[in-house]
């Protein structure tokens, strides 16, 4: 959702949504201590993770680098960014004003932004193969679902959703044009007709029959597909069986590491819903 959120001169169109889930940094990889131990822990000043990631809630490209970060259990620390995407201090650092971004040590930069470039650098990094297989034709797949998914599903997904989650659309878009809202309409009931196509390419040649586009274990793709997948709840898009079966198996075999991000974007979900219905 480029340019979603810092709508009119900063200030974000779903502030609500941002705050009911808001706590400014969430440290995970640290289990929680007992008795003396955790006297003892609270008296430490607190560790600084060596990897953050700046943030805005409501976003699934976001959620994909959140549920990521707590999949492989990497020690690292969030940011909310609501509102700070475009200030000087952020686009000095980064200027894409996009969100994911992480700062680590190393980076030439300081900074990566693009939520598969980031979980492709941090299993590199880290040597998650679990999620981002090493050798040649595997580590294909991964990327050529991860780049269609970008290249082709997101954008239309984004086309059929923003309207309703409130966000702006792409400038060329006729969404973000002054286009009479009939044709706004028009557009974006040809982006929802068109998402059961690539959608069902997940399925029947990157899924291949398996359980996940990883095989028995989901990858950085099936985390990237997933989270895209949570958007369409906006619409009430009438998923496949399949899809909404796969959308189950991530979250029964990720556990908290998928609900906590998952629960952010749907909590937004139904905010926007309900201020629709009011
Ligand atoms: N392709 C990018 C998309 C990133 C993106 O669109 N980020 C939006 C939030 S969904 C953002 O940070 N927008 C803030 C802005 O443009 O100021 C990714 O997968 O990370």
């Amino acid at each position: 959702m480029a340019k979603a959120v810092t709508k009119s001169a900063g200030k974000p169109a779903a502030k609500p949504a941002a705050k009911a889930t808001a706590k400014p940094a969430t440290k995970m990889a640290s289990k929680p201590a007992a008795g003396k131990a955790a006297a003892k822990a609270k008296a430490k000043p607190a560790r600084k993770s060596a990897l953050t990631i700046s943030m805005l809630k409501p976003s699934v490209n976001n959620m994909t680098v959140r549920v990521f970060a707590r999949a492989a259990g990497l020690d690292h620390a969030e940011t909310d960014a609501w509102g700070h995407t475009r200030s000087p201090e952020y686009m000095a650092r980064n200027p894409a004003h996009l969100t994911p971004m992480i700062e680590d040590k190393g980076l030439p930069r300081g900074v990566l932004w693009e939520s598969c470039a980031i979980m492709q650098y941090l299993s590199n990094k880290h040597g998650l193969e679990k999620f981002y297989p090493k050798a040649p034709a595997k580590r294909a797949m991964i990327d050529s679902a991860m780049f269609y998914l970008i290249g082709t599903l997101y954008p239309y997904v984004a086309r059929a959703t923003y309207p309703a989650l409130g966000f702006p659309q792409y400038a060329g878009e006729v969404g973000h044009s002054d286009a009479h809202p009939d044709r706004k309409s028009e557009a974006q009931k040809a982006a929802v007709a068109a998402i059961a196509e690539p959608l069902e390419v997940f399925h029947s040649f990157f899924r291949d029959g398996k359980p996940f586009i990883g095989g028995k274990n989901p990858s950085i793709a099936d985390i990237r597909l997933a989270a895209t997948l949570e958007f369409l709840a906006v619409i009430d898009y009438a998923l496949p069986k399949w899809a909404k079966e796969y959308v189950a198996a991530m979250e029964k075999k990720l556990g908290k590491a998928y609900a906590g991000p998952a629960g952010d974007v749907r909590g937004y979900i139904a905010h926007v819903r309900s201020q629709a219905k009011a």
